[in-house]
């Protein structure tokens, strides 16, 4: 079994990320530096400033409404296309420096008014993903939806996604749905995501943060290609038998951030974390940080964290980072390149 403090083996364990969300990954270096660049531009007062710059200090846990909070600061710092260009290229070096070989980073993309549209926010993204080399990292794009800004906006985000994927088929893979999982119909955006799965870009939808058994049966009769989260599908969880069996049928790989379910409180503790019913079930699950910069974690923080609170041993460690290969957006050939590295590390550490 792995060391409390293994952390040296889960950083260099070759990682797959599949559930970062821009905004709230940004580090607090990053947040702060996107700070200072504002500064001279802003109205702000001194007053507010301060107040942000405690807010994004502040400590480990954070409730679900806290989160949102900080994503509104993190917004109104990435209101140009340099300040998305900016922010991404530091969340991606960071998960280089975490031992991440595959990200697939999400956003939402904003429309600012006279200075920055939809299309060239997820351009500015390009750009920053461009700028990084294969044999670092292979990052890819997936354009989310925030489930509160209404159909509208939505679609507007579904067709700059098209475009931006005709554009750079190799990047932009998919779409996300997201947001405050409160607020909003999922039924109000599936046709909108239908229309993009047609258009050839995969689908994640964050399911079951909070229990809705009606949301989660339609989430999983659309059949999306992998689901985020899952927390309150279990009977255990606010869900129930039948809801959890359909989901175990459904074969939908699941997206697991541990961290950032119980700091915003929807799990108890990291030994109730649904993890380990997926994980007992052999259901296909990854684990993902969500905001590693609101939750101040990391990917190989969630290995250690798994390793310690499930007994898992290197081994298992491995297969878990291998098999999320399998569960990523990238082209066949790109999955046998990664998995080639993977077990080529493998052999050299072994
Ligand atoms: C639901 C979340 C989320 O898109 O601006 N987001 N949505 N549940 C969560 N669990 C904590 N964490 C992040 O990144 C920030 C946005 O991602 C979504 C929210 O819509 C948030 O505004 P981007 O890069």
């Amino acid at each position: 079994m792995l060391e409390v403090n293994d952390s040296v083996f889960c950083k260099k364990l070759p990682k797959v990320e599949l559930h970062a969300h821009l905004n709230g990954s940004l580090s607090t270096k990053t947040l702060r530096e996107l700070i200072e660049l504002q500064k001279p531009l802003s109205d702000n007062s001194d007053a507010t400033w301060n107040i942000w710059e405690a807010i994004i200090e502040h400590g480990q846990k954070r409730t679900l409404e806290e989160c949102f909070q900080i994503f509104g600061i993190a917004h109104s710092l990435t209101t140009t296309p340099a300040t998305v260009y900016k922010a991404t290229q530091d969340v991606i070096k960071e998960f280089v420096d975490d031992g991440v070989r595959y990200l697939e980073l999400r956003s939402t993309p904003r429309n600012v008014p006279q200075i920055m549209s939809k299309a060239q926010y997820i351009q500015a993204m390009v750009d920053a993903i461009q700028g990084m080399t294969d044999d670092q990292i292979l990052v890819k794009l997936m354009v989310s939806i925030d489930r509160r800004q209404g159909k509208e906006s939505a679609s507007e985000t579904v067709d700059a996604a098209v475009v931006a994927y005709h554009q750079n088929p190799k990047i932009i893979v998919g779409l996300d749905l997201s947001g405050d999982p409160t607020k909003g119909l999922v039924s109000d955006y599936l046709p909108v995501l239908a229309r993009g799965r047609n258009a050839g870009l995969k689908i994640s939808i964050h399911c079951a943060e909070v229990p809705n058994s009606d949301e989660v049966e339609e989430i999983l009769n659309f059949h999306p290609d992998r689901l985020g989260h899952c927390t309150c599908i279990h009977p255990l969880h606010g869900g129930s038998q039948e809801l959890w069996i359909k989901l175990l049928h459904s074969h939908i790989p699941v997206e697991l951030c541990l961290t950032s379910n119980v700091k915003c409180g929807t799990v108890e503790n990291y030994k109730k974390h649904h993890f380990i019913h997926l994980f007992t079930a052999k259901h296909p699950i990854v684990l993902a940080t969500d905001d590693k910069g609101v939750f101040a974690t990391s990917l190989s923080e969630e290995y250690v964290l798994a390793a310690n609170s499930y007994d898992l041993s290197k081994e298992q460690l491995w297969k878990m980072t291998m098999s999320s290969i399998d569960y990523t957006f990238a082209s066949e050939e790109e999955k046998n390149r990664l998995k080639q590295m993977f077990m080529q590390i493998k052999e050299l550490s072994d």
